[in-house]
């Protein structure tokens, strides 16, 4: 099945899946509202409509999609790296021969769209004149698939054209199989550029271009070829002067990045550019510079906590339909005005029907839109767009912001000594887990650089490739830790977060232009109180402590947790980061 041209791989798709029509999607206007009138009329999931259409009055151009219910997150207990050696893959990934994987799926694969429609999505990651774009076809039996590839890549001609009849392009099959979660899998190939999933119509399980390839197989890709993939917003801060300022920021999953990525500054006279809000990649530039890239298109968000108070631009974006329609998932529905409804948007509607569409009973102790519901958005509908989205150089980089979700432990904001030890502090990163993965919310584990879900090989090889970057970049960003997510006894956060986090950003802008000197302490460096602007806020002398304090008791617990978590890697770890963990241990005890 690899090495035949275009057309061929089709065909072997089409024999091995046996679908009743294909259709060639070309990701225009047109094809975009045909796709939606099959998603309304005549696919289902469960007897029900893939697309239902939204009151355009409140969210113009949008539709709800509901999943199966089974189908809500990513399940990373099912995703796995088939890399030839077990080793390769690392402690990080589960692993499976290749050549047992290809045949478990062909299994699951062989007529499995019968009387269905497969949908070929040729696409591009990344813009069409850059260099470091890659050309990507994806297979799908699923409408609600193809509509949200259209709106998170660059999908059709360009890419068809590019790839003409050669074989070299990335490979996505999906289908949904029966949705039954003991029939999914997701699988990845590296070595191969393949990617096979069944049995999921979930965004980052489904959407190959999204996780699965711009991260799992684009970071093995750039462990080869001296880049870097990375689960990264990109944004451009503009001062009252008109300089610009570029950061990388990664968080975890459901853990702010879309938030900062659109974030609004209190402060007059500052504007935030967005250029991505998930995934970010990054190339050293022949000036020796990091430039960054988003390779996709749009933003596929967590809809609850999203408002006119917390998100302001994105509500914007949301209501904004000048290029794609707009998908909800497993939101609640107003049901008087027909409109999408969410936890965290305002008052809740008096007659509100549920994320799987039943009245909603606010007795029952849960949610009335799931709690990893999500809207796709089309990135030309944001206000606050870049004017260098497009430019296929990327943007320069002067900071990369590495966050994480902790009530306790971790402080507010801090910045590395350096290169190394920026790449020990995203090393030994650890956040409470989300509803964003299939597994149980609110548990630490270690997430090093918002990747181990993601990194598509043994991470302990990943962190050597961070570190060798250092003797490739002329001008080294600085590399910050933050967390807005302290709380205290009550439960309470500490930090009012949101807009107000654009302080930190301002604090680190400081650094950047050696405006502010600043302490060193055990875990970094840290601010001279008296150089956060907090004007304006009212915030307890006390709770603004307890943001900077360094509790030896949570840091033992802290230390044992890595060092079990870098025993997994065994004598991989790059010896610089045991020489740091070693320190760190020292210092704070
Ligand atoms: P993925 O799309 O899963 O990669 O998530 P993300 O990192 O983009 O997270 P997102 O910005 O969507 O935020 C996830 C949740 O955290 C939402 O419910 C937000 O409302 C909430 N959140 C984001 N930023 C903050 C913050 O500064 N403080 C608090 N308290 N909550 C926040
Ligand atoms: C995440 O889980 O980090 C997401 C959503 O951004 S998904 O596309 O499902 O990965
Ligand atoms: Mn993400």
């Amino acid at each position: 099945m690899t090495n035949v041209g275009y057309i061929d791989w089709i065909l072997e798709q089409v024999k091995l899946t046996k679908p009743s029509a294909v259709y060639w999607v070309d990701g225009s206007r047109e094809d975009l509202e045909r796709l939606i009138g099959i998603g309304m009329n005549t696919e289902k999931i469960d007897n029900n409509p893939v697309f239902v259409k939204l009151n355009d009055d409140v969210f113009p151009n949008s539709l709800l999609h509901r999943s199966h219910p089974s189908d809500v997150a990513r399940t990373e207990h099912l995703t796995y790296v088939c890399l030839p050696k077990k080793e390769d893959a690392g402690p990080n990934n589960n692993w499976m021969p290749p050549e047992e994987a290809k045949e478990m799926m062909s299994k699951l694969f062989n007529g499995c769209m019968q009387g269905r429609t497969m949908y070929v999505i040729p696409y591009l990651l990344g813009h069409p004149d850059s260099p470091h774009s890659k050309v990507c076809v994806q297979i799908t039996d699923s409408v609600y698939v193809a509509v949200s590839m259209c709106i998170m890549t660059r999908v059709g001609k360009e890419a068809r054209e590019r790839i003409g009849d050669s074989n070299n392009f990335v490979k996505g099959i999906h289908s949904l199989g029966e949705l039954d979660p003991q029939r999914r899998w997701i699988m990845h190939f590296p070595h191969e550029n393949l990617v096979m999933s069944f049995g999921s119509g979930y965004g980052g399980n489904a959407l190959l271009s999204k996780k699965c390839f711009s991260l799992r197989i684009a970071s093995y890709l750039g462990h080869a070829e001296g880049w870097l993939a990375e689960h990264m917003i990109i944004i451009g801060v503009e001062d009252p002067a008109g300089n610009m300022t570029y950061f990388l920021g990664a968080f975890p999953s459901a853990c702010g990045k879309t938030n900062l990525a659109l974030i609004t500054p209190p402060m007059a006279g500052y504007k935030v550019h967005v250029l991505g809000d998930d995934i970010a990649w990054i190339h050293v530039g022949d000036d020796g510079r990091l430039y960054a890239v988003n390779p996709e298109t749009g933003f596929f968000g967590v809809a609850p906590g999203t408002s006119y108070k917390t998100n302001p631009k994105m509500m914007d974006t949301l209501k904004n339909d000048r290029f794609q329609p707009t998908l909800f998932t497993n939101v609640a529905l107003d049901s008087d005005n027909n409109s999408p409804w969410w936890e965290g948007l305002g008052e809740r509607p008096k007659n509100l029907v549920d994320w799987q569409g039943n009245p909603y009973d606010s007795t029952s102790g849960k949610t009335a839109a799931h709690p990893n519901s999500r809207f796709t958005v089309s990135i030309y509908n944001c206000p606050t767009i870049s004017k260098e989205f497009d430019n296929p150089v990327g943007v320069p980089i002067s900071g990369i912001i590495f966050g994480i979700r902790r009530t306790n432990t971790i402080p507010l904001v801090r910045e590395s000594f350096d290169w190394d030890h920026g790449v020990f502090l995203s090393s030994i990163m650890g956040s409470e887990t989300t509803a964003a993965a299939s597994s149980q919310s609110g548990i630490v584990r270690r997430d090093p650089m918002a990747m181990v879900p993601f990194c598509g090989y043994n991470m302990a090889d990943y962190f050597r490739h961070w570190l060798e970057f250092k003797t490739r970049i002329k001008h080294m960003p600085k590399i910050f830790m933050v967390n807005w997510f302290m709380k205290d006894d009550k439960g309470n956060f500490l930090w009012p977060g949101f807009g107000e986090n654009f302080r930190i950003l301002k604090w680190m802008m400081d650094r950047i232009s050696n405006k502010v000197s600043a302490v060193e302490t055990p875990l970094g460096v840290m601010p001279d109180l008296n150089d956060l602007d907090l004007s304006g806020l009212n915030i307890k002398e006390e709770n603004l402590g307890r943001l900077f304090e360094i509790n030896k008791e949570e840091w033992k617990n802290e230390i044992d947790d890595i060092e079990k978590f870098y025993a997994q890697f065994g004598e991989r770890i790059p010896v610089e980061l045991k020489n740091y963990l070693k320190k760190l241990k020292d210092d704070v005890s």
